[in-house]
């Protein structure tokens, strides 16, 4: 079987663990492109030379030409500023969608077989763009944001009720905003609901209000990060949720995954990239795992849906 390759295009915080996540599971070969001369190529140095030491055997290729993503298999975008403290996703769009476009084009032309994955803030309107300006179909254009915002609601149950996160299971869809929709009702601990220990920790009221409290918790848990780092925002999560959706497609896993996925009819939802199950194989997106919610859950998805269409639509 030939080898894989990913590319990383944008060579900062998330894309330099991107790179090493990559190596450390031979995942295949790998190209890291920026603009900045020479920090890509320092970057995957640095991260060939401890190939002896942690023994992967992958090529390491930095660069600052387009040219050397050609053949990738998988593409993986963070180029973009992140956000500071006191700024929304949202402040990023202007600035992120020039560069987003330089960035789509460059993939269109040299990587034009790849599955793309976007992590760029504000995610739900850099995957749209990305899609339009590659043309190229929905299913190999996704974008990471609910993996990692589902796995920061898996913790904080974990952390309340004293289990190990390997054993919580916890999802959130919607659009990766301060609106995202955390689903209470499905959230388990190996298939015990969450909500029915809570209520046996706490009792009725008070175990809906400490839900209450992580469901906030969640939807405002990459502003906390960025409050600490005050240089810019969370790298180690958002870099091992995208590499668990790569690996997944790189593998043909099938692995159901929340991922940033244009719609078309599912969850009521037509013509917007939003956050739902998938299955993500080969082929990229394959299916959309769809079920039903319940009155209060399909009223915050629109709410989280609405306020994506209005970022994506300001973009037009
Ligand atoms: O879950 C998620 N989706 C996210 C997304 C979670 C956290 C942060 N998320 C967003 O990812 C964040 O808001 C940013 O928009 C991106 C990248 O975050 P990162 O922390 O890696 O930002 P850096 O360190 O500033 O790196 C961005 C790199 C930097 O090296 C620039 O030189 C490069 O992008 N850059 C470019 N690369 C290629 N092409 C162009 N035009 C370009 N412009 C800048």
């Amino acid at each position: 079987m030939a080898r894989k390759k990913i590319s990383l295009i944008g060579g900062g915080q998330i894309g330099g663990v991107l790179a090493q996540l990559c190596a450390l599971r031979e995942l295949g070969d790998v190209v890291l492109f920026d603009i900045v001369e020479g920090l890509p190529q320092g970057k995957m140095l640095d991260i060939a030379e401890v190939g002896p030491v942690d023994r992967y055997d992958v090529d390491l290729k930095g660069t600052n030409s387009y040219e050397d993503i050609k053949g990738s298999d998988v593409v993986i975008v963070t180029a973009g500023l992140p956000r500071k403290p006191g700024m929304s996703r949202d402040d990023l769009i202007e600035v992120n969608s020039k560069i987003m476009t330089s960035v789509a084009e460059g993939i269109k032309t040299y990587a034009p077989n790849a599955i793309v994955i976007v992590i760029s803030n504000p995610l739900d309107a850099m995957v749209t763009l990305c899609q339009k300006i590659t043309g190229f179909p929905y299913n190999r254009v996704i974008g990471q944001a609910g993996v990692l915002d589902s796995a920061r609601f898996a913790s904080f149950i974990a952390w309340e009720l004293g289990v190990s996160v390997k054993d919580v299971t916890a999802m959130t869809l919607g659009g990766h905003g301060d609106d995202m929709v955390p689903l209470v009702r499905y959230a388990s601990v190996n298939g015990i609901p969450v909500v029915e220990l809570l209520e046996q920790k706490y009792g009725a009221e008070k175990g809906k209000e400490v839900m209450e409290a992580m469901v906030k918790r969640t939807r405002g848990a990459g502003g906390e990060v960025v409050a600490l780092l005050k240089t810019g925002s969370a790298f180690y999560s958002p870099a091992s949720s995208a590499i668990a959706m790569a690996e997944s497609i790189l593998k043909d896993q099938k692995r159901v995954l929340p991922t940033c996925c244009f719609l078309q009819g599912e969850f009521g939802v037509s013509g917007y990239y939003v956050g739902v199950p998938a299955v993500l194989g080969e082929k990229g997106v394959e299916n959309i795992i769809q079920f039903k919610l319940d009155a209060e859950e399909q009223a915050m998805m629109d709410k989280s849906v609405a306020a994506v269409k209005g970022l994506v639509d300001s973009m037009k």
